[in-house]
């Protein structure tokens, strides 16, 4: 199964090698690197916009509108492209690309964020020093300013862990540099180093965030660990989480962390971001409306709906289950009304990379394979697929990436999933937060489409 699942994605590798090749970044820093990057990506802009401003790329039908604007062209969104069939491409890069040639932690093997997030941000791919002097950077300013923890510890336990996550993340404005820049009084051109600053400042403090909430809600009382120098941003969330011990995990956290960063710019998380953003909120605030966007059952919440629709099944179909027992309950859930999370996309119309990626990393370790939650999650993916085209009403009846994000998690002991999205949460901020540089940068406006009542639509219509 698994060479009929990578098959697709390895042909693409190779046709990527000379792509990569040449974008191996120097030995300058992230700042020196963007510095150099941004000129000729405005260039670029200015030309689009002189060359191009009026070309048409496509039409508005009235089913974008009444369809949540499906499919419409409509944003621009630099770091990556989602196309239906192949998954994801960061710069140009899938997702195995990305696993061959990206910086592992040292002791480690899959790909890190900060590998990720060098790549997002500039294109390029780091070198293992500068993904290491990248990590340093993140710890040395990881820890919470004291009246965030204290806010934090005020939350009641009952409080949903991703509202208590983006609460964390708005308060942590207060340190703001964009803000505090923008009242003196700054030029347009240095928007985009402040913005660069606050979202190194809140990708480096979210771990110690997301582990504090992860304590408060679920291990009361317990001893937090603090940020330690010497570890990689998520070998530092894994520790503080009590998990450091657990290597395994720490690099399925790693993996699932990169890979999930971004998915293009129309996603609901990202959008909102970016809408947001494009205030001039600064980038506290607009990934914090990201993170209530990403809240949603139909988005990031999809990750514990898994779970728990996942263990129901198990719960009634008991140990020794048989496809046709899954394709009865697969029925069940559609027949009464509900969807199947992790199947189905807005965008993609095939099985995610993201989770043939995850589950390669599974199929390649012993203990993970013979776990009785993740061998039903491929068991589901071999039936799954069939039913929903059967049903015949999802667009795309392919495992997305949320079909099998939680249950790594949940085989080694971390079951709360209500806490998950708060996970998917932290890997998010990469791609927002690399748009809202990039917006600042390009110079991007206020977003402001045009929105018409059924009234004035078919006025239009009858025109
Ligand atoms: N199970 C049952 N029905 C589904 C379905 C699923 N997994 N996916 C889509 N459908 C239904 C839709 O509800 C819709 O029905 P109606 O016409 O009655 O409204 C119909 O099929 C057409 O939907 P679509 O165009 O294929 O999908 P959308 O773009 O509207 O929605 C998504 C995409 C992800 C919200 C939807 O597939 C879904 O609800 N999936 C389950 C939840 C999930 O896994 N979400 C995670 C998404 C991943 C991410 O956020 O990145």
């Amino acid at each position: 199964m698994l060479s009929s699942r990578t098959s697709l994605a390895r042909q693409s590798c190779l046709r990527n090698v000379s792509l990569y090749s040449k974008r191996f970044a120097s030995t300058k820093s992230l700042r020196e690197t963007m510095k150099e990057v941004i000129p000729p990506k405005q260039e670029q802009l200015k030309k689009l916009k002189v060359e191009h401003g009026q070309t048409v790329v496509g039409d508005v039908k009235v089913d974008n509108i009444i369809g949540g604007m499906r499919g419409l062209k409509a944003m621009l969104w630099e770091a990556s492209v989602l196309d239906p069939i192949e998954g994801i491409r960061f710069h140009g890069l899938s997702i195995p690309d990305c696993q061959k040639v990206l910086p592992a932690a040292p002791a480690g093997k899959e790909m890190i964020p900060e590998s990720m997030l060098w790549l997002l941000l500039t294109g390029q791919v780091p070198t293992a020093e500068q993904t290491k002097e990248l990590s340093r950077e993140l710890a040395e300013k990881g820890d919470l300013p004291k009246f965030v923890e204290d806010l934090v510890d005020s939350f009641p336990r009952s409080l949903h862990p991703m509202t208590q996550l983006g609460m964390g993340v708005a308060a942590l404005n207060h340190d703001s540099q964009f803000q505090a820049a923008y009242e003196k009084g700054i030029k347009k051109s240095e928007y985009w180093t402040h913005t660069l600053e606050d979202s190194i400042n809140l990708i480096a403090r979210l771990p110690a965030l997301a582990a504090r909430i992860y304590r408060n809600v679920y291990k009361p009382g317990t001893e937090l660990a603090g940020v330690q120098k010497d570890l990689d941003l998520v070998g530092n969330y894994s520790n503080m989480l009590g998990y450091g011990h657990n290597e395994t995990l720490t690099e399925y956290l790693r993996l699932y962390i990169a890979l999930h960063g971004d998915h293009e710019g129309g996603n609901a998380s990202a959008h909102t971001a970016h809408l947001v953003g494009s205030t001039l909120s600064d980038p506290y605030l607009s990934y914090s409306a990201a993170l209530f966007a990403l809240a949603g059952p139909l988005h990031g919440l999809a990750n514990q709906e898994v779970l728990r629709w996942q263990l129901a099944m198990q719960k009634e179909l008991g140990d020794k289950i048989s496809q046709e027992d899954i394709k009865a309950y697969l029925w069940k859930t559609l027949n009464s009304g509900q969807v199947v999370p992790g199947y189905g996309h807005g965008v993609l119309r095939n099985p995610d990379p993201r989770f043939i990626a995850l589950q390669e990393f599974c199929d390649s370790r012993s203990d993970l394979k013979s776990s009785p939650i993740i061998d039903l999650v491929n068991k589901t993916f071999q039936v799954a697929p069939n039913v929903l085209k059967e049903h015949g009403k999802t667009k795309n009846p392919y495992p997305n990436v949320d079909a099998t994000s939680g249950c790594v998690l949940y085989h080694y002991g971390l079951t709360e999933f209500k806490y998950y999205t708060v996970i998917f949460g932290v890997s998010r901020a990469l791609g927002c937060l690399t748009q809202l540089v990039w917006a600042r940068a390009l110079g991007l406006p206020l977003e402001r489409p045009k929105s018409l009542s059924m009234d004035a639509l078919t006025k239009i219509i009858k025109q």
